[in-house]
């Protein structure tokens, strides 16, 4: 305030503008490059984040997703690591002992890209990569336990990976069968699904075909069941993400049946799979799958379907394409026997049945059906109607034009089920052919078991040696790990270890006799299945998890990008539970809260794909400092939602850190005294800032404990510091009061910039910020001037809240939606109208 003054008394414009620039770029004698580097070394030295177990605080065990180590961080990282690191502080300042561990998902293919581009094998360029990345984590200051820091490419790490799946094999839940791969036939070499580029080989060019290779499957469809149940108690998880994995998971309910059947040398009948055993009346035709038995014994006289069948066994369609794709069939010739009516239903062979579903056939119903419609369109097939909408509906119906799939309906054209509903005709007919012995109810998952083989290189090797006398063997305990071995030529056509006898050649551990090795290497969503318990359980040598992946787990908070919520998630809990059942952990469940991010993007592109080295946060680091960086990123938008990344708010908070907190500081240490402020000894000015402060500390701890919303405690805070710069201090009761906001202040902003924040937390407190405890509301300095409003959904009562009678509107709507209990009256309706009566209630009129 000194220099303010100063500068209006110089006459010289010229010096003037030097002062004002040297005011606003530098009058903080704030450096946040040395400094945080004497921060860094500071946590370092002392091991400030390392944790054991034996510990009577609560644990709270916080993660986030592990990185890949492509070569530099982006600013997707960055996010993440940031949001993870602002909860493992908050929780520490809660009093918890928390574990935050960080590790490498260091195996998978893009090693082997860059080992074909730049020379370096595989393991080389990855350890490489771990080193450079490590350093800048280090340089934006996670609160990580280093300590227990794995890579997944560690032989000590996959080896437990390895016994596992030994146990798994013990277990039955591991399985051999043949699968489809892509097939490089000039390349004799099987592609990643990356590696096909519009159906050709990426190196190559070839035409990529389908091959049937023998590959090891894990029983995930064991445990759909618990998978899919458990999702209900999994209240820390978005609503959205389960659903997608309750799609995934897919359970239907279904009667499957026989259709009599004599041809062909099949007598067993063609068994189809419905969920809509109520339209059977309205069965025109049966579809069954290219490669399903009574098409290949059609082909057999017919050289034209032959070569249909051929033509669909070269396309590989995954299932989400499969409902976009032409639909294309051709008649068997065959028809079997309705098993009700009685009559001949033709047997056709169509691209949309999958042979990996049900029985690989359908019973069609195009009435009822668009796919089985269109198909029936196409090939002139007819086209019966067996349901129609209620009397009085307004539901379309017109089957001349598209297939009334509703199941509101009621039956009509079906004999003794006419004028059954829905559920009624499911149970008559299902009852009826469980009577005859054609059929019996089904409880089906669209979900399949996990197929674990890869024929890539850079991976862990599946520990299992095939011998011709006693099939495959897993390897023994004791032989574990099968290393992989890292010192090689790698071109990138095939994986080095299929021609290198010398490693694949041994002998058989049951029999004794010559024997190989399995070549290929597991999925590498293996590693990323039970990394988070061997943190947990770090440095154990003699075996796959200890006491301490008890004490540790569940995860309490997981964080990670939204693109894993399904496959990583749900390979994740179910190595969990079969983890749970070997007596490795004792919870049901891996990761107990989960906040899933949205991306961060650059013109509308996620930064991880598209930046490259645009995206590296090192310069910025470098330039601001990782706190500004750090700031700038949960300042930009909370953590569900993507947004456009720009620069521009690093430079602000950096400016905000140095001249706004860090000098304010320094002038209020200047001028105050440690005195305790006596709360009715104050006037009403300094009561006014006060309330302010404790209101901003219950905030704080509400965004950062239970909403999850880092940029309000950011702009909360910048509110009040605009309240302190505006406040007169002029009697030392006043610098107190400062004094008290501006401590709060540091406490609050430590867990998103902790480098500055333990600078002045030292300075205000004479203590370290490792010891620190969150701050105690002092509800005197609330109750002033709070008001209480309650919350009605629907004009219901759903909830009351406390509030300052000058929150804005918009505030005071997005505390009330937040109010417990609310939000489960709100869930999935649509907000047509607010209305707020000040300082009363806030009602929500929803439908
Ligand atoms: C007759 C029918 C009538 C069907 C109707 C639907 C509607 P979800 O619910 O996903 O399990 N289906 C059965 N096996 C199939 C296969 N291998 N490939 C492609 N489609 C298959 O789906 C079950 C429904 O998908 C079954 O019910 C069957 O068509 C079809 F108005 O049977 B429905
Ligand atoms: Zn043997």
């Amino acid at each position: 305030m000194d220099t303010v003054w100063a500068v209006d008394q110089v006459e010289s414009h010229f010096v003037k503008f030097l002062l004002v620039k040297y005011m606003s770029e530098s009058t903080s004698s704030y450096n946040p490059r040395s400094a945080e580097k004497q921060t860094q070394q500071y946590w370092e030295d002392n091991r400030s984040f390392e944790v054991s177990e034996n510990d009577s605080r609560a644990k709270f065990y916080c993660l986030a997703m592990f990185p890949y180590p492509s070569g530099q961080l982006h600013m997707g990282h960055v996010r993440t690591y940031t949001l993870g690191d602002v909860i493992a502080r908050f929780q520490r300042l809660q009093g918890k002992n928390v574990l935050q561990p960080m590790g490498w998902d260091a195996f998978g293919l893009p090693a082997e890209n860059a080992a074909i581009k730049h020379k370096v094998p595989p393991a080389k360029w990855t350890m490489s990569n771990i080193d450079h990345m490590k350093k800048q984590l280090k340089s934006l200051g996670f609160s990580y336990d280093w300590s227990r820091e794995l890579y997944t490419c560690d032989p000590e790490y996959y080896r437990w990976e390895q016994w596992f799946f030994t146990r798994m094999f013990a277990k039955g839940l591991v399985y051999k069968k043949a699968a489809f791969v892509n097939w490089d036939p000039v390349d004799q070499t099987v592609l990643a699904n990356e590696q096909v580029i519009d159906g050709r080989g990426w190196r190559s060019n070839a035409l990529v075909e389908r091959k049937e290779l023998s590959q090891w499957f894990l029983k995930i469809t064991d445990y759909a069941e618990e998978l899919l149940d458990k999702l209900d108690d999994l209240e820390g998880w978005p609503e959205k993400i389960k659903t997608m994995q309750r799609n995934w998971i897919g359970r239907s309910e279904g009667l499957e049946f026989t259709f009599p059947f004599e041809e062909a040398g099949l007598d067993s009948g063609i068994s189809v799979y419905t969920t809509r055993p109520d339209t059977l009346m309205g069965a025109t035709y049966i579809a069954v799958a290219s490669q399903h038995p009574i098409a290949k014994a059609a082909a057999k006289n017919n050289a034209v379907l032959a070569e249909f069948l051929e033509q669909c066994s070269k396309v590989k369609v995954a299932e989400a394409d499969m409902a976009k794709m032409e639909k294309l069939g051709m008649d068997t010739g065959y028809s079997a026997k309705h098993p009700i009516t009685g009559e001949q239903v033709p047997v056709w062979v169509a691209n949309f049945v999958l042979m990996e579903y049900g029985s690989g056939a359908v019973m069609a119903v195009p009435a009822h059906d668009q796919r089985d419609y269109d198909f029936a369109q196409k090939y002139g097939l007819s086209i019966k109607q067996v349901v129609t909408p209620k009397a009085g509906s307004d539901e379309e119906c017109n089957v001349d034009v598209e297939a009334y799939v509703s199941k509101q309906g009621i039956l009509i054209n079906s004999d003794q089920f006419d004028g059954l509903n829905f559920k009624e005709a499911f149970d008559a007919v299902s009852d009826l052919l469980t009577e005859r012995d054609l059929g019996e109810r089904q409880t089906k998952y669209r979900l399949r078991d996990w197929g674990v083989s890869r024929q890539r290189y850079w991976g862990c090797p599946i520990p299992i040696i095939n011998c011709d006398g006693c099939g495959p063997v897993a390897v023994p305990e004791a032989d574990l790990p099968v290393e992989l071995p890292t010192d090689i030529e790698f071109e990138g056509i095939g994986s080095p270890i299929k021609d290198m006898p010398e490693w694949y050649e041994t002998t058989c551990p049951k029999c004794g006799g010559d024997a190989n090795r399995e070549t290929d290497t597991f999925d590498t969503f293996m590693e990323s299945s039970w990394y988070y318990a061997r943190f947990a359980s770090s440095k154990q040598d003699q075996s796959m998890l200890d006491d301490r992946a008890k004490y540790w787990t569940s995860v309490d908070h997981y964080v990670g990008g939204e693109e894993h919520a399904i496959l990583h998630l749900l390979y994740a809990r179910f190595f969990h539970k079969v983890m749970r059942d070997e007596g490795l952990v004792e919870s049901d469940e891996p990761f107990t809260k989960l906040l899933s991010l949205g991306m961060v993007l650059k013109d509308g592109v996620k930064m991880s794909k598209s930046a490259g080295a645009a995206g590296d946060p090192q310069h910025l680091i470098d330039l601001y400092g990782a706190d500004a960086v750090r700031m700038a990123m949960m300042f930009a938008a909370p953590p569900e939602q993507s947004f456009e990344w720009s620069e521009n708010g690093v430079e602000s908070s950096s400016r905000w850190l140095r001249t706004r907190l860090w000098d304010s500081v320094m002038s209020c240490l200047e001028h105050s005294d440690q005195e305790p402020v006596e709360h009715s000894k104050l006037d009403d000015k300094q009561k006014e800032l006060r309330r302010l402060v404790h209101e901003i500390i219950k905030k704080a701890e509400d965004d950062y404990g239970r909403r999850l919303r880092f940029n309000t405690v950011i702009s909360s805070v910048m509110t009040l510091m605009n309240h302190i710069d505006k406040f007169d201090t002029k009697t030392p009761i006043d610098w107190r009061v400062v004094r008290e906001a501006l401590t709060a202040i540091v406490l609050v902003m430590s867990p998103i910039t902790p480098h500055i924040c333990r600078d002045l937390w030292q300075k205000l407190s004479g203590m370290s910020i490792e010891e620190a405890r969150w701050l105690e509301v002092d509800e005197a300095a609330l109750e002033l001037t709070s008001v209480e409003m309650i919350v009605q959904v629907n004009g219901k009562l759903r909830g009351k809240f406390q509030v300052n009678p000058e929150t804005s509107r918009d505030e005071i709507e997005d505390i009330a939606k937040n109010v417990d209990n609310v939000g489960k009256f709100m869930e999935g309706k649509t907000v047509r109208k607010v209305i707020v009566v000040p300082n009363k209630l806030v009602n929500f009129v929803v439908s």
